[in-house]
């Protein structure tokens, strides 16, 4: 693998000369990196800042960086793969030591990770994944199993209804549309339900893993259904901005209406363990220092697991009483 990316580097950096006409130009050590002072440089471009998972995600990367020793460029892209493709785009021409990402969406990402690829410069996807067919675009892809959380979600649910004798009337809050997060969560949770023909999902709309948002889309549910059960959200935020639209139509959450989110950021938790939300299935962001062992490694040449899961657990609102005072984040 050493030989490869030297080999590579080499062919980047003959290449500048060629196309410069000096080595002047290059102005970097010999391992790809724009510093000179031996340190990795990592450039991150992340989602945005969309939720209380988002800047818990955005902490833990900061914070690990520095301890690891890393130079970090990060980039926040206020969720627009635009902004995404640009960032990425600008560390390739920086000749960054290794790219990380947290893709907005799943598609459209092979031509600028070709480019990457091409520039010799390693690729690390961190929380969301990308749909391209070609495994050879990126090292590793660090994150939770978004279906699992919406399978968790749904089975929980299913377990609750087991002796309802009439339909169980049920909305969903969905993440960003196209997100991997949104279309797995999305799965998991109709594969699990669909045991039970009583579950019924009678609206589902995106409230882009925003507090705002999902607060806005679960009033248009309560308006345009007399009947609601249970609500289903994507992420804590959207159950959250939910909790204020269910209040303002006279029904009360965690009794009324059975809501279950993913996440368990604080604000979360807290409404779990005061009865306002019914069940959360964990998603963690505390994907820093596990990012920036993968990152020192990718750049040393050695060898990474193509996948690498996140470790998760589930929360009732008992479990949430216990849990919260020792929660990070
Ligand atoms: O669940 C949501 C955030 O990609 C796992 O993005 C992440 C999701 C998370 O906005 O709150």
């Amino acid at each position: 693998m050493r030989t490869r990316r030297t080999v590579r580097t080499l062919v980047t950096v003959v290449a500048t000369v060629l196309l410069t006409g000096g080595v002047a130009a290059c102005g970097n050590s010999d391992t790809g990196g724009s510093a000179d002072d031996g340190k990795i440089t990592l450039g991150f471009s992340q989602v945005g800042a969309e939720s209380g998972w988002r800047t818990a995600n955005t902490t833990s990367i900061k914070e690990a960086a520095t301890r690891a020793g890393i130079e970090l460029k990060f980039d926040d892209a206020q969720q627009k793969q635009e902004n995404q493709i640009k960032a990425i785009r600008n560390f390739i021409q920086q000749k960054v030591d290794v790219i990380a990402f947290s893709p907005v969406v799943e598609s459209g990402w092979d031509t600028v990770l070709k480019e990457a690829k091409d520039a010799g410069i390693p690729v690390i996807l961190t929380d969301r994944s990308v749909d391209s067919a070609d495994k050879s675009l990126y090292k590793t892809f660090l994150g939770s199993d978004f279906v699992k959380e919406g399978r968790l979600a749904g089975e929980w649910l299913v377990e609750q209804t087991r002796g309802a004798s009439g339909p169980v009337h049920i909305v969903e809050l969905q993440g960003t549309t196209g997100s991997a997060p949104a279309n797995d969560r999305k799965e998991g949770f109709a594969q699990a339900i669909a045991t039970n023909p009583n579950l019924k999902i009678v609206a589902s709309q995106s409230g882009d893993f925003k507090r705002a948002d999902g607060k806005q889309v679960m009033e248009q549910f309560l308006k345009a259904n007399p009947k609601i059960d249970v609500l289903f959200a994507h992420n804590d935020d959207m159950g959250l901005g939910a909790l204020e639209a269910i209040t303002a139509a006279g029904k009360v959450p965690g009794r009324d209406i059975t809501i279950i989110t993913i996440d368990a950021v604080k604000d979360g938790m807290q409404a779990l363990a005061e009865g306002r939300f019914n069940f959360i299935a964990e998603c963690s962001p505390l994907l820093g220092p596990q990012l920036m062992d993968l990152a020192k490694k990718v750049h040393a040449g050695e060898e990474v697991p193509a996948r690498i899961e996140t470790e998760e657990t589930t929360f009732t609102q008992e479990q949430a009483k216990e849990a919260l005072p020792n929660r990070r984040y």
